[in-house]
């Protein structure tokens, strides 16, 4: 049985409708993401370049005649049941619905409880955005159970909004963003300080996107994901006393890092010179897929994978070892650990006639090297967040 038939049976098997009959539920899909390039820049102002995927969560979705909020979470076993009347963390996996619904109320809107049973393809802390992607699914089967009206940019500031004040991870914008408003064969370039954003034909004839599984969970991810955040924040406040007009460090070179703070604050100096260093890899990124120069794009790759692990210290050795086994095969132009760290898979554009190659050669060494097992997905590039009956 499909997933989708297993949500839907599940759906109605604990919310049987009365008095006869059986309700259907509305099926919602939220993809999760890669992002080619620009890693830990969106909460400092800077750019990124995600897309939207094939592996997802799916949600099935009705409205109540009362207040209560009802969620089972498939793949956990779990259920929770809750009020729209108390809306408290529980620091538990139904935070990342409450905490939505909690946008919806703090914004005004009326609606009823909801009956909600999700489940998906996205490995839970595999660094491919689950938890954007199921806030995504909240939002949109709020919106559109109780045809509230709310635009797709509203509901990707809801969801982040969620997850910074309700959970407590201080995660940027790129996650919901790239899982909301995903094109099919697209990226999207996103200014994270405007949010103007354009879409770029991912033309890469030949070159697959493969995504490497190191197994290691994230655990860390949350507590380290607010230092960094905080470092560069700091850095920030400290060159403001020279230089009053920055605002983030997208207004930061590398020669008010090198004069100001390399001798007076080295890690701050690693942490800023990282940010301001993947911005500037990011854009000539772009240049380099606009005039088809995969292999500079590639060697952009390494590089930001080098920053973060050597002075943004957001890699592991399991993330290292899974670039460091790419680079030895010819026909992968680029190799980097993505999304916040810690564990998680690593992204590489990979030439279809070495895909079996490669898949043979991380797959050994890297139980070799590791005692893992890794996991290969080869992406499809998806849309963004939607109804799917
Ligand atoms: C996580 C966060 F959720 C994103 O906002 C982003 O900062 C990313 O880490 C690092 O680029 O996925």
């Amino acid at each position: 049985m499909d997933l989708l038939t297993q949500l839907t049976r599940s759906y109605q098997q604990a919310f049987p409708a009365e008095p006869s009959g059986q309700q259907t539920p509305l099926l919602i899909c939220s993809p999760g993401r890669v992002n080619l390039i620009g890693e830990h820049t969106d909460y400092n102002e800077g750019f990124v370049l995600p897309a939207a995927i094939d592996k997802a969560i799916y949600l099935a979705v009705g409205p109540r005649a009362d207040d209560e909020l009802h969620f089972i979470a498939h793949d956990l076993n779990k259920t929770f049941q809750g009020s729209l009347t108390d809306l408290t963390p529980t620091h538990t996996w139904a935070d990342y619905l409450l905490g939505v619904v909690a946008q919806f109320r703090q914004a005004g809107h009326q609606f009823n409880g909801f009956n909600c049973v999700f489940g998906g393809t996205i490995p839970m802390g595999s660094g491919l955005s689950s938890s954007a992607a199921l806030e995504n699914g909240v939002g949109f089967a709020l919106n559109e159970l109780f045809q509230l009206g709310v635009d797709r940019i509203t509901l990707v500031k809801r969801s982040q909004r969620a997850e910074n004040e309700f959970v407590g991870a201080k995660v940027g914008i790129m996650d919901m963003f790239a899982s909301m408003m995903g094109k099919a064969d697209h990226v999207i370039k996103l200014d994270c300080r405007s949010l103007d954003y354009t879409y770029a034909p991912l033309q890469m004839d030949g070159i697959r996107i493969v995504l490497c599984d190191s197994r290691v969970k994230h655990s860390l991810v949350t507590s380290e994901y607010n230092t960094r955040r905080a470092e560069c924040e700091a850095g920030v406040r400290f060159l403001q006393t020279f230089y009053p007009e920055i605002k983030s460090l997208r207004d930061v070179t590398m020669p008010m890092l090198d004069q100001h703070l390399r001798d007076t604050n080295p890690l701050i100096y690693r942490r800023c010179a990282y940010v301001v260093q993947e911005n500037q890899r990011l854009l000539d990124g772009v240049a380099a897929l606009e005039a088809d120069d995969i292999d500079t794009f590639g060697q952009l790759m390494y590089g930001s994978h080098e920053g973060l692990s050597h002075w943004y210290e957001v890699s592991c050795p399991e993330l290292d070892i899974l670039v460091d086994i790419a680079r030895q095969q010819p026909g992968v132009l680029g190799s980097r650990m993505m999304g916040g760290g810690f564990g998680g898979c690593t992204i590489n554009l990979v030439r279809e006639e070495v895909l079996d190659d490669f898949t043979k050669l991380i797959t050994e060494q890297y139980k070799a090297r590791t005692g893992k097992d890794t996991y290969l997905h080869v992406c499809k590039i998806q849309d963004g967040t939607n109804v799917i009956s």
